[in-house]
C-alpha cells in the first residue's frame, strides 16, 4: 500500500517542524552538487540560522548531472526528513533551507542567472574530490581533461569552473557585490585549491576578472551513508529525499567573506582565522582511518565501518596507524587535543544503527587517498620514519583497483590502474612500481624517495603472498 508522502503539510508526529515560515525566505545561497551530505550538514546549519530569523538565506540547489534529487524532493516542495542514528533511536528533523534545486545539463543558463543573482552572496560546493579536475599528484587543473577542454571553448559549462567563470563574467559586467565560494569537500586547504584552479581556468581562458571572490577554507564533517531502500520504508512517511547521518556534526570555516553571511554558528559553526589545523587532524585522523577501514576491511570481509572496527586485528591496525603514524605528523595546535579526537572518532565509527558500507568509502580512491595518507608519508619519510600501517593500507587499495578481489571498482582512473596492475603480470614489485611511477595518484616526494617505493613493494608483495591477518599481526605486533 502506498504511503503518503512527505510535504509541508504532512508532517509525521515525532519529526521536528521547520522552526520557521518558509515562504518568507529567499536565497542568498547556490550550492552546487546537492547530495546527501549537503542536505545533512550545511543545509541542516543554514535552516538554523534561518530559523534564527536569518530570512536572506535560503539555498537554491543545484545537480551538476542528474536529476534524480530533484526528481526526488520537488513533488515535495524540496522539505526532506534528517533522520540522526545512535544507540538512543532515531531522531528525526525536517528541513525547509532548499527553496529549488536545479538540474545543470537541463538548463544550464538557470544555473548561470541563479549564481549571477545579486541576492547571492554564497556559493557552497560538494562536488567530491573529483569535482575539481585536479592532477592528484600535483594539484594543478586537468586541461586535457575533455570536460575542462569543454568549458574552456566557452560552450554551456560541465563543471564548477565553467559555471563559476560564467557567473563571475556576469556579476562583473552588471556591478554585482563579490561572492564567496566555499568548498566543502575533503581535501586539504580546499579553499586555496578551489582559488588556485578557478585561477587557472580563467587565466588558460584568457579574459581576465576583476577579483571579487574569496575561497576560504573550510573544514566538513558528518557521516552520512548513502541512503538505502530499507531506511526509507523505515520512516514514518514516504520521504525521497530522507538522509541518514550520526548525531555528530561540525563545520569549521576560515573567516574570509567577501561579503554577507547568515549566522551559521548558531547551528554551532566554527568561524575562525585558521582552518589548517582542523582539516588536517580531520583528513588524516578520520577520512585516513575510513579509507584504511576501507580497503583493509573489504580484503577482510567485512561490509560495514562498525564491523571493521570491531575486528580486533583492524582495530589495532587502526591504532597503530593513528597513534604511532597519523597523529605524529600533526603539529600541536590550539584547542584540539588529537588523542581525544581520535577516541571520538572512533566511538562515532562503532555506530550499528548506521550502516555504513565499506564499498562506499573506496569510491574515488585515486582522489582521495593523497591528502588522506600520502602527505603524512612524506613528511614522516623526509624525517627517517618508517610508515608500516599507512603502506599496508596502500598495499591493501592497490589489490582492491588492482581489480583481483572481484569487487567493482569505481574511480575516474579505474582503467589506467587495473591496466597497470595487469601489466605487471603478478609481479608485486613491478606492480607497486608502475603504480607509483605511472598511476598520476603519487606526488613527486613519494616517487622520488630512496624508502617509500622500495617498502611499498615489499609490504604488497608480502600482503599478495600471505595471509593478510598474519601481516597485520606482525605489523601490530
Ligand atoms: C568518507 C567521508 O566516503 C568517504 O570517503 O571518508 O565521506 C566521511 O564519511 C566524511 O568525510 C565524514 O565527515
Amino acid at each position: 500500500m502506498s504511503r503518503p508522502r512527505l510535504s509541508p503539510g504532512n508532517i509525521p508526529a515525532g519529526v521536528a517542524p521547520i522552526g520557521y515560515v518558509r515562504d518568507r525566505t529567499t536565497s542568498g545561497i547556490v550550492h552546487l552538487g546537492i547530495g546527501a551530505f549537503h542536505r545533512a550538514h550545511q543545509a541542516v546549519y543554514t535552516d538554523d540560522a534561518l530559523a534564527a530569523g536569518d530570512t536572506g538565506w535560503g539555498i537554491t540547489a543545484v545537480s551538476l548531472r542528474s536529476p534524480s534529487t530533484r526528481d526526488a524532493l520537488a513533488p515535495q516542495d524540496c522539505v526532506y526528513m534528517v533522520e540522526e542514528r545512535s544507540g538512543a533511536g532515531p531522531a528525526r528533523r525536517l528541513i525547509g533551507a532548499i527553496n529549488t534545486v536545479l538540474v545543470a545539463p537541463e538548463s544550464p543558463e538557470r544555473v548561470i542567472a541563479a549564481l549571477a543573482d545579486p541576492a547571492v552572496h554564497i556559493v557552497t560546493l560538494t562536488v567530491t574530490e573529483k569535482g575539481y579536475y585536479r592532477d592528484p599528484a600535483g594539484d594543478g587543473l586537468l586541461f586535457d581533461d575533455p570536460a575542462i577542454a569543454h568549458d574552456l571553448s566557452g560552450a554551456a559549462p560541465r563543471t564548477i569552473f565553467g559555471y563559476l567563470a560564467a557567473a563571475l563574467d556576469r556579476r562583473q559586467a552588471a556591478g554585482s557585490g563579490p561572492l564567496t565560494l566555499l568548498s566543502c569537500d575533503n581535501l586539504s586547504g580546499n579553499g586555496d585549491l578551489l582559488d588556485r584552479l578557478l585561477g587557472a581556468f580563467l587565466a588558460r581562458r584568457g579574459r581576465p576578472l576583476e577579483r571579487r571572490w574569496t575561497c576560504p577554507n573550510t573544514m566538513v564533517d558528518r557521516i552520512v551513508p548513502r541512503t538505502t531502500a530499507a531506511d526509507m520504508d523505515g520512516a514514518p512517511v514516504d520521504d525521497r529525499g530522507l538522509v541518514v547521518t550520526e548525531p555528530f556534526r561540525q563545520w569549521v570555516i576560515e573567516d574570509r567573506f567577501a561579503g554577507p553571511r547568515p549566522r551559521w554558528e548558531v547551528g554551532g559553526a566554527q568561524i575562525v582565522a585558521d582552518v589548517h589545523p582542523f582539516e588536517l587532524a580531520k583528513l588524516r585522523l578520520l577520512n585516513g582511518s575510513h579509507s584504511t577501514l576501507a580497503y583493509v576491511g573489504l580484503l577482510l570481509g567485512h561490509t560495514y565501518v562498525h564491523q571493521a572496527v570491531a575486528d580486533p586485528a583492524l582495530a589495532a591496525l587502526l591504532r597503530r596507524q593513528i597513534d604511532g603514524e597519523a597523529i605524529p605528523t600533526l603539529a600541536p595546535a590550539a584547542g584540539l587535543d588529537y588523542p581525544a579526537y581520535a577516541d571520538a572518532l572512533l566511538r562515532r565509527f562503532d555506530n550499528p544503527a548506521l550502516p555504513h558500507r565499506l564499498d562506499q568509502i573506496a569510491i574515488d580512491g585515486s582522489q582521495k587517498i593523497p591528502q588522506r595518507w600520502l602527505a603524512a608519508m612524506v613528511e614522516r619519510d623526509a624525517r627517517g620514519l618508517a610508515s608500516p600501517a599507512y603502506l599496508l593500507s596502500l598495499s591493501a587499495w592497490i589489490v582492491h583497483v588492482g581489480g583481483t578481489t572481484g569487487r567493482p571498482v569505481d574511480d575516474p582512473l579505474a582503467d589506467r590502474l587495473a591496466a597497470l596492475w595487469q601489466g605487471a603480470a603478478g609481479d608485486a614489485h613491478a606492480a607497486a612500481a608502475a603504480m607509483v611511477d605511472q598511476s598520476g595518484v603519487f606526488p613527486a616526494a613519494f616517487r622520488d624517495s630512496a624508502a617509500l617505493p622500495s617498502a611499498l613493494a615489499a609490504m604488497l608483495a608480502r600482503l599478495v603472498a600471505g595471509d593478510p591477518r598474519a601481516l597485520i599481526a606482525a605489523i601490530t605486533a
